[in-house]
């Protein structure tokens, strides 16, 4: 990795109109990611622009440095773009590369759709990689970066919880900490603003949960009509996934959410099963512990939970 670290930030530093994109509707990593070289990048003098394709930007992360800065349109003059955390250029929710491109990701899944490519399955966040690349070329560290990079590490590590999580990932964060990070301020931002109306629709999503596969395999429904009732917003929804997996017998957890373009299936693992293989047949992506697709054909919520009944059986079977 080291070469291709060195590579890029030639690049960047030759590079004075940059944009700095991460994947449609961004996470924690994505934005968090993003937003970490822009005020590294901004203090040398450069133009540099966060753009995000998506409207309406998730408000949990509104804590961010710069969080007011992300635009929604894409500057004139481009000479470099750097991508974030995004598996796909379809993803990216732009029309065609406007520039050199470098694309900086953990997704095993990735395309490598740059002009150079940095991708490091084994990083626990996309911004683990961008921490990685800064400290290869000795550049400083500033606060409100360590604090972009901290907190997409802590959103993409379930707070420091999966097996992606190393002592290289603790050195980091510690470090990060050194930087300026408070944890503790993280932690509120992230995990002590929630919102009545997502705690409605909690109840509700539960109540659909149905297990099957001896219990191994949980499925939980989201319905636009839950959404309406509760007053909830779409990422009030993304974390239900992930509870839902915390039932004791449970291996694999998959929600179902109805959307505009068709039903959205999020796939979370607990020890074994690879869920990323899983969503490849929907045109998804994701990693091995979490993996998500948006099957786009007119199928209800049954049918879609029988396809993947089927195929995690299989996994389930595979991976034992
Ligand atoms: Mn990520």
């Amino acid at each position: 990795m080291q070469k291709i670290f060195k590579e890029a930030w030639e690049k960047i530093k030759k590079s004075d109109n940059i944009v700095l994109i991460a994947h449609i509707n961004p996470d924690g990593d994505a934005l968090g990611s993003s937003l970490s070289l822009y005020s590294i990048l901004k203090k040398t003098g450069k133009r540099v622009s966060v753009f995000n394709a998506t409207k309406s930007l998730p408000s949990y992360l509104d804590f961010l440095p710069n969080f007011e800065k992300i635009v929604n349109k894409l500057p004139k003059k481009i000479d470099l773009m750097i991508s974030f955390d995004c598996g796909s250029f379809d993803r990216l929710g732009i029309d065609e590369k406007p520039s050199f491109l470098i694309n900086i990701d953990h997704h095993i899944s990735n395309t490598k759709y740059g002009d150079i490519n940095i991708i490091d399955a084994n990083a626990a966040s996309s911004s683990q990689v961008v921490y990685n690349m800064l400290k290869e070329n000795s550049v400083e560290i500033d606060k409100d970066s360590a604090l972009c990079i901290y907190t997409a590490l802590v959103t993409d590590t379930g707070s420091f919880q999966y097996e992606s999580v190393t002592d290289r990932v603790f050195e980091m964060a510690a470090d990060l900490v050194k930087c300026g990070v408070k944890p503790d301020f993280v932690a509120k931002m992230l995990f002590q603003r929630d919102r009545l109306s997502r705690l409605r629709l909690l109840a509700k999503a539960y109540d659909t949960i149905e297990l099957c596969c001896e219990g191994k395999v949980a499925f939980v429904e989201v319905t636009k009509e839950m959404m309406e009732i509760t007053g909830a917003i779409k990422d009030d929804t993304d974390t239900i996934v992930n509870s839902v997996r915390g039932i004791a017998s449970v291996e694999v957890a998959c929600m179902l959410r109805e959307d505009d373009e068709g039903i959205k299936i999020s796939l979370r693992s607990k020890n074994y099963a690879d869920v990323s293989k899983v969503v490849v047949r929907y045109g998804g992506g994701g990693h091995m512990r979490a993996a998500g697709a948006t099957i786009k054909a007119e199928f209800d919520f049954s049918k879609v939970k029988e396809m993947i009944k089927s195929d995690l059986e299989k996994i389930l079977k595979e991976n034992k």
